[in-house]
């Protein structure tokens, strides 16, 4: 059977870019992009959808001869604060669309973008393992941490193939942050870049795992093509790129910006961040399917300032 994936929620963050590494690998013919809306700059094959729709989404996946879906959409930790119901509705209902339009049509796998969100006050902090206790403490890790166990429930119980990974913070020159709690780490370098100070809403010492958005896209996809059988966890795995605080990555742009100004005034995002982990242990992807990452905390600075400076470059000269 040819390989033929859906993409829902490809407007986004990760989605832009999953969208294009997904076609470059198995041709643009065989993946089709989703979201509420279509970008005028989108190149390849679109379906607009709403994923809560059971109908739409299958007739979507029927007409397209779907094999794969990455279901990307969601409302991310900070944005699902300001109402948490719609958080909730949102993320599960479209999860549960999905598993079930997956098990009626037999596809042959199914990704599930879970997150370190899915941690609260009782994990651990440092190297916090696969498989801590999990207390969420937004509603975005409460659905997040919900869907691992459907995850979980969908394999055991029908065999449906679904594969996930707890995401870091990620962080990518593509677009703009878009409602986390670990966007700052988006934000500060637009700043830097455009010559402007930054006023970061976490403490200065407070450490989160992070990833450079070019490791997390190749963790997705390097999971999606794992042998079955080597896939163990059938919740989610941790995977580990960068843990880093406000000031750390601070200290590496003014390394290339020596004028750069920034200054700290916490918010409600603060508590967030604070039930969080500050590093992973993902050893278990690491031995399951190979995850190792490639990118530190000098190579993400220099590409993130790099390509931004591009951007904002082009975009004066028009
Ligand atoms: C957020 O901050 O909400 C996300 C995440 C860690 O899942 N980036």
């Amino acid at each position: 059977m040819k390989t033929r994936i859906l993409i829902i929620g490809a407007n986004g963050q990760l989605g832009t870019v999953l969208t294009h590494s997904l076609q470059q690998k198995y041709g643009v013919k065989h993946v089709i992009a989703s979201d509420i809306v279509r970008k005028k700059s989108f190149k390849g094959l679109f379906e607009i959808i709403d994923a809560t729709n059971f109908n739409a989404l299958q007739s979507i996946v029927f007409k397209n001869k779907i094999t794969q879906i990455y279901h990307l959409a969601a409302i991310l930790s900070a944005k699902g604060e300001q109402d948490p119901l719609q958080t909730w509705e949102l993320n599960m209902k479209t999860w549960l669309t999905v598993l079930e339009v997956a098990r009626i049509h037999q596809i042959e796998k199914v990704f599930y973008p879970s997150s370190i969100a899915v941690f609260g006050a009782s994990a651990k902090k440092n190297n916090t393992p696969n498989n801590a206790f999990l207390d969420p403490s937004t509603a975005y890790g409460i659905s997040k941490a919900a869907g691992e166990q459907w995850a979980n429930y969908y394999f055991t119980k029908y065999g449906l193939d679904v594969r996930s990974v707890r995401y870091p913070g990620i962080i990518g020159h593509q677009s703009l942050p878009g409602g986390g709690t670990t966007d700052y780490a988006i934000s500060i370098f637009h700043k830097a870049v455009l010559k402007k100070p930054f006023i970061c809403y976490l403490e200065k010492n407070t450490k989160l795992p992070m990833m450079y958005i070019q490791d997390a896209i190749r963790a997705t996809i390097e999971i999606m093509e794992a042998p079955k059988d080597t896939i163990q966890e059938r919740t989610s795995y941790n995977i580990a790129g960068i843990s880093f605080s406000p000031l750390e990555l601070y200290q590496q742009i003014i390394a290339v910006y020596p004028d750069f100004k920034t200054t700290y005034r916490p918010d409600f995002r603060q508590q967030i961040a604070d039930t969080w982990p500050c590093s992973l242990d993902d050893q278990a992807a690491r031995n399951d399917w190979g995850w190792k990452p490639q990118y530190d905390i000098k190579k993400m600075t220099r590409l993130m300032i790099d390509r931004l400076e591009k951007k904002y470059r082009l975009k004066t000269n028009i």
